[in-house]
Formats: C-alpha cells, structure tokens, sequence
C-alpha cells in the first residue's frame, strides 16, 4: 500500500502469490494484513469522497489534498482511539484480569502495545501537522500529488508497524469481556480440583451463578464468579475454576494456568474437591497427587478437602462429605467455610505417612 495514483489510493494488499510458497498457489494473508488492509481502506476510501472547491485548479488542488489527508489522518486516528480503548482504563481490569494478561503475553507486554499505538497516534498528528504546513506552499501539481502520496505512505507504515499491537489489544479485549474481574476486598472462595468432579455443580448449589454443568470433563473453560450471603461474614464470592490436571507447570496448558493464576489471585480459603467416586474419570489418588502439589504451590492458604458425590461413594476419610445432587453436607461446609474466612480454627494439612 501506499502508493497512489493523482492522491487516490490504490487497493490495498491483497493476496498475493509467493516465490517461496512450495504449493505454488495464492498465498493465504495473515490477521496481522487483513487487519491493516480494513483500517488503510476505510480511511483511503473516506478521503478519496472528498469534494471541494477554490479560485485555481492549483488551490482546489492544494485544498483537495489537505482535505483528504486531514480526512485520512482523522480516520485513522478514531480507529486507533477505538481500537485501544477498553485496556485504557486499568482501574477496572483488577488483580486476577491482569495477572492472566501477564500470563499470555509477559509482564506489562499489552502496556506497551497500548503505549506504541499511542505513540502511532502522535506520530500520524505530527505528520498531517507536516504536511499542512508544506502543502499551502507548493506551485507544482504533481509536488502536490506526492505530498498525498507520501502522507498515505507514511500512515500506512505506521498502521502496519503497530498491526501487531492492535492484534493483541483486541485478543486482550475479548479475555477481559469474557472473564469475570474478581473482586480484590470481597471475601473469595476458590473452588478447584480435578475435571467433573463437581466445581460447577458445586456453585450452583451455593450461589445464584448458573454455570454449565455436564458429564464430560473439561465443561468450564474460563474462570467464573457466582456471589453467596454467608452468615456473619456477608457477601462472599465463589470462584469456579476450570478442572487441573496433576502435572508439572510446563505441561499445563492455558486453561489449566488460568485455574492455577485463579487460585493465586484470589483469597484465603481454597475448597479442593475430590470425587472418590471416580465417575469424573480419574482415580483419587492422582486427584489427591495434585492437592498435593497445590498445597505446595500455595503454603500460604488454607485449604478445605471435601469429597463430593457422596451419594455414589463414601470413603472413611475424615474429609468432609457433601452431595452436590442430594444437597448432603453443603451448610456444613458453608459454615465451616464461613468460620475460616471469618479468621476462625484452621484446616490443618493432614500428616504425612510415617515412614519406617
Ligand atoms: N451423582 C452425583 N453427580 C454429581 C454430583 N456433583 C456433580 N455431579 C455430576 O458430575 C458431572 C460433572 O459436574 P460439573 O459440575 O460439570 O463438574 P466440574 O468439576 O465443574 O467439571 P469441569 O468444568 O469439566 O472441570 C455432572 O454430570 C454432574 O451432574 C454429585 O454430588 N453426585
Ligand atoms: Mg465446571
């Protein structure tokens, strides 16, 4: 892009065939290309429907391309403005919003994204400053020709430079829309542990939240956030999380580090439910492998071990047994859960084995 032809622009890239492409056919184009092809033709489109009138076929000239890179530099810039503006206000995203921003693309890397398009933006001003300070001065129509030109050149560049930016500004929108922002000073209550062994079932029964429940594993994807009135400590919030897998942080995939980054980001008290059952898929002793490993992770919270389904199968662990279909046990573990957050008893970590 960028060249034009008498200040009107041409087609932007299209697909085009490459040398390299070993298939020989049309060379499919990148997000990062269809994305700076619909900003530069919605702005070039726009500014070539400009009209206007003057004395001499020279000033209308000189007028025209004023109008149209002015129309142009004004276009792109309310694309820009609009394109990064939810991430502006980080007040909003909260704790557990950014530390999954963090996650996906490193520590303050949207930031910078957000910093360069602002950077964009002041550039494409001071180059629509530039030229409309050259243009009124020049007596050659082609001179004013290629002062268009060079202006749809120049922004051109600089959309195509932080196309990148823009990628990732709109990738981070969508994970903050979809995500619940938890709430820092509320009381919270994670509940987490292995796929369909009741999570969601198990907010469902606590709060007004409906999440999806169903008998495959994997049914929640994102973390969600239902609310709950708990006696004397008052509104607290539930967090599903997504089910985790017992294993080392390298093999976690994006889903399985959101549930991991939930448990960080939120608060004191973690509910770690286990289906002895095993109608979720997985023998408990993996499940208790990666309580295990949670405890470890987090030595700093305290965690309430509860066997769901009770109503298919009943160890003779001392760990609380509930229903999530019976509704078996849930005030008992509401209070138990209220008592913690309120600062009451602690849940001790059972002893380890005794080894001979
Ligand atoms: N019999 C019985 N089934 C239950 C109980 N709690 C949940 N289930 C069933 O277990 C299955 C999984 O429930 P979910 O609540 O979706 O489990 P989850 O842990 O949120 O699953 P993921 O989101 O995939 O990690 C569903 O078919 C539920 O109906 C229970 O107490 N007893
Ligand atoms: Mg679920």
């Amino acid at each position: 892009m960028g060249t034009t032809v008498r200040g009107r622009p041409r087609r932007v890239a299209r697909p085009t065939p490459t040398r390299g492409n070993p298939s020989g056919g049309v060379r499919e184009t990148t997000a990062e290309e269809r994305l700076v092809q619909e900003m530069l033709e919605l702005a070039f489109h726009r500014a070539a429907k400009v009209a206007t009138s003057g004395d001499s076929a020279l000033e209308r000239q000189r007028r025209l391309a004023l109008r149209k890179i002015g129309r142009t530099s004004g276009n792109l810039l309310r694309q820009l403005r609009i394109r990064s503006r939810t991430l502006s206000d980080a007040e909003s995203v909260g704790a557990f919003r950014r530390a999954l921003l963090d996650a996906r693309w490193g520590p303050g890397a949207l930031d910078r994204s957000l910093l360069r398009v602002r950077r964009a933006q002041e550039r494409l001003i001071r180059l629509r400053t530039e030229e409309e300070r050259r243009v009124p001065r020049l007596a050659e129509r082609e001179e004013i020709a290629q002062a268009v030109r060079r202006y749809y050149g120049r922004s051109a560049s600089l959309i195509r430079e932080v196309a990148p930016d823009l990628l990732r500004l709109k990738e981070g929108e969508r994970l903050l829309r979809d995500r619940p922002s938890l709430e820092d000073q509320a009381s919270t209550v994670a509940v987490v542990g292995y796929p369909n062994v009741g999570k969601s079932s198990l907010l469902a029964r606590l709060t007004r939240a409906r999440p999806k429940i169903a008998s495959y594993p994997f049914t929640t994807v994102a973390v969600a956030v239902g609310h709950a009135k708990l006696g004397r400590v008052g509104r607290t919030q539930f967090v599903d999380t997504p089910g985790m897998l017992e294993r080392s942080e390298e093999e976690r995939n994006p889903i399985e580090r959101e549930a991991f980054l939930a448990i960080r980001e939120s608060g004191q008290v973690v509910v770690f439910l286990l289906d002895p059952s095993g109608s979720c898929g997985w023998p408990l002793s993996e499940q208790e492998a990666l309580l295990l490993r949670l405890r470890d992770a987090f030595p700093d919270r305290t965690f309430v071990e509860v066997e769901n389904k009770a109503d298919l199968e009943r160890t003779p662990s001392t760990r609380l047994k509930i229903s999530c279909t019976t509704g078996e046990g849930i005030e008992e573990l509401l209070g138990r859960v209220g008592g913690l957050l309120k600062g009451e008893g602690t849940e001790l970590p059972p002893l380890p084995p005794i080894r001979e």
